[in-house]
């Protein structure tokens, strides 16, 4: 197959998800391209199969503003015609499925043998954001309903959509995957180890959170778990990502006086090692759609203690991987992490039933194959 991709290259779970795609349908011997603004940031080095096409925005003295969007749309067009795409898989629905119509119009008219297939992926605040808004809810619909197919990654963010949105098309569930032999226990590397004795010399447990920083991450939340934990458990707590809530973060940790205790990382890449020694992860969002960074601590062998919002349960089971609490509810998630730190045998129970929860139903290859199935059913014109 001819694959053209498209998603955000920066970071974030829905392009962190179509990259990782993107390269495991090349292992496979497919063709992929990815059209976006920039390099995707998991996809450095070269690799048979993948190829690039940046996405240059014409600036100009009358444009208030760039038009993305269509800069896409024209270069997705060229790149489907010149490179014989069969089909464009867009990550994230805003702006990315009304360039991809767009593209797939140019296309049928320059030559009308051409079907140029495209599957739009809804990953979350495309869907439980933007689609709020009255001013996207017309073009979002519009643009699920002229997609060839429509994923969501997960069942809330299915039944969310249809409810919500009401599209005229059927959606597919295809969850979020990934590598479990490079998201496994324990790893051993110099630089990590180095940096994990320094933190926690006494052999502290090690509290962890990686994000974006948006506020409906909840960063404050987490810091103030770990202000509870630290009461009762010797502790460390280690945020890796950066964004809008990161000042203030940094502000609370001084003002609960547990400053010394937590550590800012900023944007980091391969944190695989990292996240491999963790105790305990907690991502305690208002809002995830399947929560990623959740899956890829769970595969590390990491217990996990999050919210009980969207997708999360569907990923987070109670009591086997973890725990789930409330939006807010502080008290419950410090009370649960507090209990898996303090008890080893309850540590390595829900550290392996996540990562075997993991193995049994996120792995790369079965979800891999539900996309390449679903790539050939829309090929072959299956009515959905
Ligand atoms: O929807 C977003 O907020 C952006 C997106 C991203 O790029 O980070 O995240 C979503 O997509 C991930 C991959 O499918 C999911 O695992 C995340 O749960 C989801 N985030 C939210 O729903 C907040």
């Amino acid at each position: 197959m001819k694959i053209g991709i498209t998603c955000y290259p920066t970071y974030g779970g829905s392009g962190v998800l179509a990259t990782e795609l993107g390269i495991e349908m090349a292992k496979r011997g497919h063709d992929v391209h990815f059209i976006t603004s920039d390099i995707p940031f998991r996809l450095a080095g070269f690799k048979e199969h993948l190829y690039f096409h940046a996405v240059d925005v014409m600036t100009y003295p009358v444009f208030e503003h760039a038009p993305y969007a269509l800069s896409l749309a024209a270069r997705m067009a060229e790149v489907a015609e010149f490179e014989d795409l069969d089909l464009l898989h867009v990550h994230y629905a805003i702006p990315h499925a009304p360039s991809a119509y767009l593209a797939k119009q140019i296309v049928r008219k320059n030559n009308r043998m051409k079907d140029l297939k495209i599957i739009t992926t809804l990953h979350g605040t495309d869907i439980t954001l933007l689609a709020m808004d009255r001013s996207y809810l017309n073009l979002i619909k519009f643009s699920i309903d002229e997609s060839d197919g429509t994923t969501a990654v997960s069942k809330y963010l299915r039944n969310h959509t249809y409810s919500e949105i009401k599209p005229n098309r059927k959606i597919e569930v295809i969850h979020n995957f990934v590598d479990v032999e490079k998201y496994s226990p324990r790893h051993t590397d110099a630089s990590c180890d180095s940096f994990l004795h320094r933190l926690a010399p006494q052999g502290e447990k090690i509290l962890m959170h990686t994000s974006n920083f948006r506020p409906l991450k909840k960063v404050g939340d987490v810091v103030r778990i770990f202000a509870k934990v630290r009461e009762s458990v010797r502790s460390k707590l280690v945020l890796v990502g950066d964004g809008p809530d990161r000042y203030n973060s940094e502000q609370l940790a001084r003002q609960l006086k547990v400053e010394d205790d937590v550590v800012f990382l900023g944007k980091q890449e391969g944190i695989a090692d990292l996240m491999s020694h963790a105790d305990v992860f907690l991502l305690p969002s208002e809002s995830e759609s399947f929560g990623l960074a959740a899956l890829e601590a769970m595969s590390c062998g990491v217990p996990v203690v999050t919210s009980d919002v969207g997708g999360l349960p569907e990923v987070n089971i109670a009591g086997e991987t973890g725990f789930l609490h409330a939006v807010g509810d502080v008290d419950g998630m410090a009370k649960s992490a507090a209990a898996i730190l303090a008890d080893d045998t309850l540590a390595q129970r829900l550290g392996e039933g996540a990562r075997q929860r993991v193995i049994d139903n996120f792995g790369t290859d079965a979800i891999v194959e539900n996309y390449l199935k679903y790539y050939q059913r829309i090929l072959q014109g299956e009515p959905l």
